[in-house]
């Protein structure tokens, strides 16, 4: 019998260590401890040994039992941790896996990003610089000297006397004119700053500014080429018009109108019953601006333009207050 209970203890180490689930465990149990099992049934004939072996024989067994016992406690432990334990729900392998939730781009950077398409398409290339800007790039190369009235207009945050956060994109054409000589076309995105806060306007916006010089370019080009980017940015036959107006960097200056996208002309709260929206401005680069860059005024003209993403971004969503676009509410944002 003694032999009998080694070979049991041996083969029941072994099968607890190859049960690697809750029904192996299961089946462990009824077969080695079980009333009916294995070890019962040793133990039975505890009664055909000798009187004088029983004792010893018989706390042999109790202490094999046992053993095994704390064994099949500790394995159930140790599974129960795992999905293998009893009762556990059990996962489906062949489900397809849960999606992250997907972010969205901001609405003012889609829009940013589809005026940046068309001009590319246009052949424009795009060029990104500081936020941070020297006052010279800012203002004294596009034709503002120091206490020039234009600079009011611009609410400038200055760092220093000459550091300023860049009220416009314009200093990145100024950078790239004194690179390269004509021909160039390229455009200037990116954020600009202007101590300024109210329904249309935040201290931070963004814009999106171009120019294009070459020898004989024309105000004709001028409209052409916005014509075209009016006509992809919204609608085919959106009327356009020309006012005229005045900006220290270009010569003769404009500002761009569309029809009210609103009312389409007939006159709105949007459109302040003009029936018209006014969305750019733009103009000829003036010749102090190409003699500031080493540019012969007499061998090259220019254009240029600019206009406020933001803007855009409120006439196309229809949106009738600019600090929407920050307040960082989800349930507006997650809309465009
Ligand atoms: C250089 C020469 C000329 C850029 C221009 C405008 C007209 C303009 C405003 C539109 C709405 C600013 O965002 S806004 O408030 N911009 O009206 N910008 S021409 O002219 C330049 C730029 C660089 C070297």
């Amino acid at each position: 019998m003694e032999a009998e209970l080694h070979r049991l203890q041996t083969e029941a180490r072994a099968a607890l260590t190859a049960s690697v689930n809750a029904l192996g465990l299961e089946a462990f149990r009824v077969k080695y401890l079980g009333r009916k099992g294995l070890f019962t049934t040793v133990m039975r004939a505890l009664g055909d040994v000798p009187v004088a072996e029983r004792p010893r024989l018989g706390k042999l067994a109790n202490d094999v039992r046992q053993e095994l016992e704390e064994a099949f406690a500790a394995r159930e432990a140790e599974l129960a941790g795992s999905q293998m334990a009893v009762g556990a729900p059990r996962s489906d392998l062949t489900l397809p896996g849960r999606l992250a939730p997907f972010g969205k781009s901001h609405p003012v950077t889609q829009v940013m990003e589809e005026v940046c398409a068309i001009f590319e398409g246009l052949g424009f290339a795009v060029a990104e610089g500081p936020d941070v800007e020297l006052d010279y790039y800012n203002f004294e190369a596009l034709n503002i000297p120091p206490h020039h009235p234009a600079r009011d207009m611009h609410d400038t945050f200055y760092v220093s006397d000459s550091v300023l956060l860049r009220t416009h994109t314009s200093p990145m054409q100024v950078r790239a004119m004194q690179k390269a000589a004509p021909p160039l076309r390229m455009i200037a995105p990116g954020k600009v700053y202007r101590c300024d806060s109210d329904i249309t306007h935040t201290p931070m916006f963004h814009q999106v500014e171009g120019f294009l010089v070459d020898r004989k370019v024309s105000f004709g080009d001028l409209k052409g080429v916005l014509s075209v980017f009016i006509a992809k940015m919204f609608d085919k036959k959106t009327p356009i018009r020309f006012r005229p107006s005045f900006f220290p960097f270009t010569e003769p200056s404009a500002e761009v109108d569309i029809g009210c996208v609103i009312c389409k002309g007939e006159g709105c709260r949007v459109c302040k019953k003009t029936g018209w929206l006014e969305i750019l401005g733009a103009g000829l680069i003036d010749p102090a601006v190409f003699k500031m860059v080493g540019y012969d005024p007499d061998a090259y003209t220019g254009f240029a333009f600019g206009l406020g993403m933001e803007r855009i971004a409120m006439l196309k969503y229809g949106i009738t207050d600019i600090r929407m676009f920050y307040e960082n509410d989800l349930r507006f944002l997650s809309q465009f």
